[in-house]
C-alpha cells in the first residue's frame, strides 16, 4: 500500500473575487501536493469555499439575489482561477454541499451529546438596526456599533456554547511541545493571549440570521460559521456522511496551510473540536504571512478592495505567464513572515532568477549543443577535474529540497534549487565552452561539459516541476529528456540522459522584461484600479474592508518618551519646486520657529494648512528632502484610501505645548 499525504488550503469566503493572496496558499499547497505525488505518495489535496454566514446573506440581499445564487457566481470564478493557475486539487468542498451540511449537523449533535456543547445565554452589546452582537473591544471609538456607528444596547440571547477549557492543557502542550505549529515561534503568543488567561467557552450558534447550517435539534439556531467551516477538513473525506469514504485512509491531515489571520481558529478551536470528538489531531499547521501591497510611499498595506490595491492574478498571468507568477509568490514569502508585493520586486525577480538565471542556462546549453554538435552529443567525452564540484551540488539538491518540502519551507526549497542553477552557470564561466568549441581537439571535453550541464538542467527542472508544472515539460523537450529521465528517483542520480542525447532548440522560456516600460504600464493599471475602487464601493464596504496597519513591536514608556511631540502653528506653506509630493512649512514652534518639509502635497494645498495648528516631532534629526532642509516632521494618519490626514490638535493650545 502506498503512503498517503493529505494537505488542505483554507476554504475561502466567496465574498469577492480571489486575488494573489488566495493564490499564495493554494499555489503553495499545490506545489507540495505535486512534489509528494512525484515522491510516490497517494495524495489528497483539498480546497473549497466557506459559503455560509451573515455577511454573505447581506451581500446577496444588496444584490437582490439568493445567497446561493450569490455564492455560485463567485465559486465559479474561484474554480476558473484554480484551473488557470494549474491547481491540481483532488477535491473541492463547498460548505453548501448537502453531505457537508449533514455532517456538520451530526458533529454539532455529537458534541452536544458528549456534553461539550450546552445551551446558555449570550450577553453583549447589541446593535438593533444591524441585528448584531459585538464585544466591548469591537465597538468603535465612541462605544457605538462598528458597522453603522449607532448606539448599542446591553442585550442577551439564547445560544449554544462550546466548552473549551477541558482541553486547555492538551492544547498548550500541542503548541509548545510538539511541532504542530509552524513556525514554532508563534506558539508562545497564542498560549499567552488565549490559554493563559483561561480558555473561554465559545458561542457556537446564532439566531440573528438564517444563512447557515441549522442546528438539527433546535432549528431557530444556525451553527457558528467557524464550526461549520473547520469541519470541512474531515467532512470532505466522508466523516459522518456517506458521500465519501476516505476518512480512514487520509486522516489525520499532514498539513493544514493558512495565513496568520486565521491561525487562532486552527491552532486552538480546531484541535479542541477534534479532542472533544476523540479524533486524531492533524500533524501540522503551517502559518504564512500576508502578501501585502507596497504602495508608492513604500509602505506595506493589506490588500483590500476598498484601497483598489488587490493584485489580479489573471492580469499578471496574462502578462508574464502562470508559472512565473507561481514562482514569484512562492520565492518571495518565508514561512511566517509577510511578503510585500510590488511590481518592481516582481519584475526584478523574474529577470534575475528566471530570465538570466535558469532560462539563460537552458538556452545557452542547448544552443551550444546545437551549434557545436548539430544537436546530438558524441559519446566520446573527456571528464575534467572541475566536474565533480558541479556533480556534488547537483546530487545534494534533492535531499535538501525534500527537507524543505517536509517542513513547508517553499521559499527555501526554491533557493536550494537555484543554488544548482547558480553553480551550473558558474560552471559555464569556469569551463568556457565557447573556447573549447573553436578547437577540434577540445571537442570531447566540450561534449562532457555540455552533458554535465544538461544533467544539471534535468535535475533542476525535475525538482522545479511541482512549482512550475507548465514550463518544465518544455525544458525536457529542449534537453531531450524522456519521461523516465525526469522522475523523482532520477533526480537523485547523475548520468541519466543517454550519452548521445539529442537536444531540440526551442522558444525562449522566460523572456527578459523591459522593467521601465512594464512598471509604467502596471502602475497605470493599479492607479486606475484605485480610482475605480473609490467610486464603486458602498460605504459599508469601505468600512468592512478597512484593515489598520499592523501594530508595531511593544515599547516601554521610556521608548515613547524619546519622541518630543509639540504643537506648532503653520505660518507659511508652499509647494517644493520639482516635487509633486512635498510641501515646505514655516512653523511657529514656540522656540523661535523652524522649517519642516512634509510629503502631503497630494492631499493638502498650502491654504488648507496656513493658520492652523498641527503636531510635530520636534527632536527628529534634520534631513534634506529634495534638497530642502526639514527640521522635524508633522503627524498625519493613514486614510483608508491610501492617503494621509494631518492630525489637528485643539487649536487653542499655545505653540510649543508638549504632547505626552
Ligand atoms: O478566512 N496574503 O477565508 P478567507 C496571503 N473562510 N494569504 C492570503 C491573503 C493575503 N493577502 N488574503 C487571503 C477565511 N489569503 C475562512 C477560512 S478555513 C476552515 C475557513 C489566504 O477567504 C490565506 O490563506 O478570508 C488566508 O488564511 C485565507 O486566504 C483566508 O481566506
Amino acid at each position: 500500500m502506498s503512503k498517503t499525504f493529505y494537505i488542505t488550503t483554507p476554504i475561502y469566503y466567496p465574498s469577492g473575487n480571489p486575488h494573489i493572496g488566495h493564490c499564495y496558499t493554494t499555489v503553495a499547497c499545490d506545489s507540495i501536493a505535486r512534489y509528494k505525488r512525484m515522491q510516490g505518495y497517494d495524495v489528497m489535496f483539498l480546497t473549497g469555499t466557506d459559503e455560509h454566514g451573515q455577511k454573505i446573506e447581506e451581500k446577496a440581499k444588496e444584490k437582490g439575489v439568493t445567497p446561493k445564487e450569490y455564492v455560485d457566481e463567485i465559486v465559479a470564478t474561484f474554480k476558473k482561477l484554480w484551473s488557470y493557475m494549474n491547481i491540481s486539487y483532488d477535491r473541492y468542498i463547498r460548505t453548501t454541499d448537502d453531505y457537508h451540511v449533514e455532517s456538520v449537523q451530526k458533529i454539532f449533535k455529537d458534541l452536544y451529546d458528549r456534553g461539550y456543547i450546552y445551551k446558555g445565554k449570550y450577553t453583549g452589546k447589541y446593535c438593533t438596526p444591524c441585528e448584531s452582537f459585538w464585544t466591548e473591544s469591537q465597538l468603535d471609538e465612541n462605544g457605538c456599533c462598528p458597522e453603522c456607528h449607532r448606539p448599542v444596547i446591553e442585550a442577551s440571547e439564547e445560544a449554544y456554547f462550546f466548552k473549551m477549557s477541558p482541553f486547555a492543557d492538551r492544547i498548550e502542550k500541542l503548541l509548545l511541545e510538539t511541532d504542530y505549529l509552524r513556525p514554532k515561534y508563534r506558539a508562545q503568543e497564542l498560549v499567552n493571549n488565549f490559554i493563559k488567561p483561561g480558555l473561554e467557552d465559545l458561542c457556537v450558534s446564532r439566531t440573528s440570521f438564517t444563512w447557515g447550517v441549522p442546528v438539527s435539534f433546535d432549528e431557530k439556531h444556525v451553527v457558528y460559521v467557524w464550526i461549520d467551516a473547520l469541519s470541512n477538513y474531515i467532512t470532505a473525506l466522508g466523516y459522518d456522511n456517506s458521500a465519501y469514504s476516505d476518512y480512514g485512509k487520509y486522516w489525520p491531515a499532514d498539513v493544514h496551510m493558512v495565513a496568520k489571520d486565521i491561525m487562532r481558529f486552527h491552532a486552538i478551536i480546531w484541535p479542541a473540536m477534534l479532542m472533544a470528538l476523540e479524533q486524531p489531531l492533524p500533524k501540522h499547521l503551517a502559518v504564512h504571512g500576508w502578501i501585502t501591497f507596497l504602495n508608492k510611499q513604500g509602505e506595506a498595506q493589506k490588500m483590500s478592495k476598498s484601497l483598489g490595491n488587490v493584485v489580479d492574478p489573471f492580469m499578471l498571468g496574462e502578462r508574464y505567464g502562470v508559472d512565473t507568477i507561481r514562482y514569484h509568490i512562492l520565492r518571495e514569502m518565508a514561512l511566517g513572515a509577510d511578503s510585500a508585493f510590488s511590481n518592481e520586486i516582481m519584475i526584478n525577480r523574474i529577470n534575475s532568477d528566471l530570465a538570466n538565471g535558469f532560462g539563460n542556462l537552458v538556452s545557452r546549453t542547448v544552443a551550444m549543443a546545437d551549434k557545436y554538435f548539430g544537436g546530438t552529443l558524441p559519446a566520446d567525452r573527456e571528464e575534467g577535474e572541475i566536474d565533480k564540484s558541479l556533480i556534488d551540488v547537483v546530487l545534494a539538491a534533492r535531499e535538501k529540497v525534500d527537507l524543505c518540502i517536509d517542513e513547508t519551507r517553499l521559499k527555501n526549497a526554491l533557493e536550494e534549487i537555484f543554488v544548482v542553477v547558480d553553480r551550473a552557470n558558474k560552471y559555464i564561466d569556469e569551463t568556457e565552452p565557447w573556447k573549447l568549441g573553436k578547437n577540434e581537439a577540445d571537442k570531447p571535453r566540450l561534449a562532457a561539459v555540455l552533458y554535465n550541464l544538461l544533467e544539471a538542467i534535468r535535475v533542476i527542472s525535475t525538482l522545479l516541476s511541482p512549482f512550475m508544472p507548465a514550463t518544465m515539460p518544455k525544458v525536457w523537450e529542449q534537453i531531450g529528456a524522456s519521461e523516465a529521465d525526469v522522475t523523482y528517483e532520477a533526480a537523485g542520480k547523475f548520468g541519466v540522459l543517454p550519452k548521445d542525447v539529442t537536444v531540440h532548440k526551442g522558444a525562449i522560456l522566460f523572456p527578459r522584461i523591459d522593467i521601465d516600460k512594464e512598471i509604467e504600464e502596471l502602475n497605470a493599471i493599479i492607479e486606475k484600479n484605485m480610482a475605480d475602487a473609490k467610486s464603486h464601493l458602498s460605504d459599508s464596504e469601505k468600512g468592512e474592508e478597512f484593515a489598520p496597519a499592523e501594530l508595531a513591536a511593544e515599547i516601554g514608556i521610556e521608548g515613547f518618551a524619546k519622541a518630543d511631540l509639540r504643537v506648532a502653528l503653520v505660518k507659511e506653506c508652499e509647494k517644493v519646486k520639482k516635487s509633486k509630493k512635498l510641501l515646505c512649512l514655516q512653523l511657529d514652534d514656540g522656540f523661535g520657529g523652524r522649517q519642516v518639509v512634509s510629503g502631503i502635497a497630494e492631499w493638502y494645498k498650502p491654504e488648507d494648512l496656513i493658520g492652523r495648528k498641527i503636531i510635530i516631532v520636534a527632536n527628529l534629526k534634520p534631513a534634506k528632502l529634495c534638497g530642502v532642509e526639514s527640521q522635524g516632521m508633522i503627524l498625519a494618519a493613514d486614510t483608508p484610501d491610501g492617503g494621509a490626514a494631518v492630525v489637528f490638535p485643539d487649536q487653542s493650545l499655545p505653540c510649543g505645548s508638549k504632547i505626552r
